[in-house]
């Protein structure tokens, strides 16, 4: 699917040690990291795991796995994420004793929410007090160092040995890679990494502890589901959180054809259907447009495919009526919810219930779905979009528009998109077309994870592009330089409202409601006084970066010679003034949830 081991980053090569019989701990745990085939190891430097540190650099020679230097852990953890989002395989993020852990967690999160497996190694103690040195690793070493992730994570442990090291390593895998996936965390004892072996451990063959195959539905419900959409009058498809498999997008259309079902999809997630099908009911997003609001209630069966939010989208169509629709739901989910984070969502009503991913249910549903004796009665076309606005005012659709005319059918994948996109700027044809958002809606994570997207796609021949907004960008801005230092290239264009705008449209919903003046909105929003310039924020860190770009045709201008940058290897910023607003979908869903 993509090719980055045949265009790898740029590396930093060591000088060979000379040879020595001596076995470090620290370097058995890396020959395990070298067996499980993890290609990149994400970190910012500490002392904790020094040990694990110069075994990397000393005993691997910087390769399989090869350090990428960021320069703040929650980029290290982005980064890994958004590798994962597009390669479906995890990365190790190296997190230094509890403060990297800190600044790594709410990365952890992110990821966590959006089901996506990274593997995060760490370090505290030594554990033994007598071992430590004052001061510094009695701060840097915690009694439960793990406590403070435990709730967004899959599974944690602090291995006292080589052998339940190895242990925990190749668990932290099969674990992170089970549906649904998921973080794990496994921390090191300073002292441990930095003891000798008396003789080298034996290696486990790692091909014998991977996740298991994906599960299957069980067969009668297989045959119950089918029989209910194949009798359907109006069957709907939510095509929700899926693989960015290619046999699975196809499978899904064939599925959606032979029912001659409507889908809906989610901006929340990656790509799940073509945009373009007649049977893509109505424009994505992050709420219901009245459109998909409309396609839903009509419904009487209704197909979820792990459906991000199940009970809240129902709960929008149905305007808190009991749902009429029976209600298919394909999801193991469940099994990650624990009470802590509320991410689980509300509780769909389910009749009949796939304990699956989507994947592997949609492929028997193929074997026993048939063409409906039923149609569906016709659907008026939707009302005509609008007239297109001006074109000398840069906003988001007209910058949407301009950035499409600029690729043209060149292959692209959209690694991020900001909150103020709608599902009707852009088509999707291919899973890689677009990536979805960060799970946890945590800002800063946008620069972070579209460069691990892009180190994923480096070779693939696909044009990596990430739009993001101001304050995402400027919240991960250090990102940027770890896409110079590793040479990944990727275009990154910033939406700058100047401002976090979001969150002016909240304080002027808070304004109406009090029958205060909406006019303060931008108080404590704004980014201006001064406006930074971040173009040269990107510049600073070794990038090629344009603007303020204020007009449409500079930027219509400029686009091309970005691109040609990008596919030379370049990692590009374009800094992009847009006019504040967002999509009147956007704001509907917004002012809907919250008067
Ligand atoms: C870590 C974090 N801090 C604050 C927020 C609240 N928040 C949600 S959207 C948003 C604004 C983001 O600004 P920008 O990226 O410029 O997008 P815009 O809303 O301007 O389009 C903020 C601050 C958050 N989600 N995460
Ligand atoms: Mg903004």
């Amino acid at each position: 699917m993509t090719a980055s081991s045949a265009a790898p980053v740029r590396r930093d090569v060591p000088t060979p040690s000379a040879p020595d019989a001596t076995i470090w701990c620290s370097d058995a745990i890396a020959d395990i990291l070298r067996a499980m085939d993890i290609p990149y190891v994400l970190l910012n430097p500490g002392a904790s795991f020094r040990g694990l540190h110069d075994s990397i650099v000393n005993h691997l020679g910087n390769e399989k796995p090869q350090m990428i230097v960021v320069l703040h852990e929650e980029h290290a953890v982005a980064i890994a994420h958004g590798y994962t989002k597009v390669t479906g395989k995890p990365l190790a993020a190296i997190l230094h004793s509890n403060v990297g852990l800190m600044h790594g967690s709410m990365a952890i999160f992110d990821a966590w929410v959006d089901r996506v497996p990274v593997i995060v190694l760490g370090a505290t103690g030594p554990v033994d007090a007598a071992k430590r040195r004052p001061w510094i690793d009695w701060i840097h070493t915690a009694q439960d160092q793990a406590a403070l992730v435990r709730h967004f994570i899959k599974w944690d442990a602090q291995p006292a040995s080589i052998v339940a090291a190895q242990e925990a390593m190749l668990r932290a895998r099969q674990i992170a890679t089970t549906a649904p996936q998921g973080p794990v965390y496994v921390c090191f004892d300073a002292a441990l990494q930095e003891s000798r072996l008396h003789e080298a451990p034996a290696m486990p063959d790692p091909s014998r502890y991977l996740a298991p195959p994906p599960a299957r539905p069980a067969d009668e419900v297989i045959r119950e589901a089918a029989a209910l959409l194949s009798a359907a009058r109006r069957p709907v498809i939510l095509a929700g959180r899926v693989s960015r498999d290619e046999a699975g997008w196809r499978q899904r259309i064939q599925l959606a054809e032979t029912l001659n079902a409507e889908v809906l999809t989610d901006l929340k997630v990656g790509c799940a259907f073509p945009t373009d099908h007649a049977l893509h009911a109505a424009p994505g997003g992050h709420f219901l447009n009245a459109r998909a609001k409309e396609v839903l209630r009509d419904a009487d069966v209704v197909l979820s495919l792990d459906w991000l939010d199940l009970a809240g989208t129902l709960k929008q169509a149905w305007d808190n009526d009991t749902v009429a629709s029976k209600i298919i739901q394909v999801s193991v989910d469940h099994y990650s919810h624990n009470g802590w984070s509320m991410d689980h969502q509300g509780l769909p009503p389910v009749d009949v219930f796939l304990l699956s991913e989507p994947e592997a249910a949609v492929e028997l549903l193929n074997q026993h779905v048939k063409p409906r004796a039923l149609q569906s009665p016709v659907r008026p076309p939707p009302a005509p979009a609008p007239a297109a606005a001006a074109q000398e005012v840069l906003t988001v659709p007209i910058l949407a528009a301009v950035l499409r005319r600029a690729i043209g059918n060149q292959e692209t994948c959209l690694m991020r998109l900001p909150l103020s996109w709608s599902g009707d700027m852009w088509d999707f044809r291919h899973p890689l077309d677009f990536l979805g958002y960060d799970g946890g809606g945590g800002i800063g994570s946008g620069p972070g994870m579209a460069i691990g997207s892009a180190l994923a796609l480096k070779g693939s021949g696909r044009l990596p592009v990430a739009v993001i907004g101001d304050g995402d960008y400027m919240m991960g801005v250090n990102a940027l330089w770890t896409a110079a230092n590793a040479q990944i290239p990727m275009l990154m264009v910033v939406c700058n409202n100047r401002s976090f705008f979001n969150d002016e449209l909240h304080q002027e919903r808070m304004a109406r409601q009090r029958n205060r003046p909406v006019e303060n909105r931008w108080i404590g929003q704004r980014i201006a006084n001064p406006e930074p310039d971040l173009a040269s924020m990107a510049r600073a860190q070794g990038l090629t970066a344009f603007g303020p770009v204020l007009e449409v045709d500079e930027l219509a201008r400029l686009l091309p010679q970005a691109i040609e940058a990008v596919r030379n290897g370049a990692t590009v910023v374009i800094d992009a003034v847009v006019q504040t607003g967002y999509s009147p979908a956007m704001t509907a869903g917004l002012t809907r949830s919250d008067d």
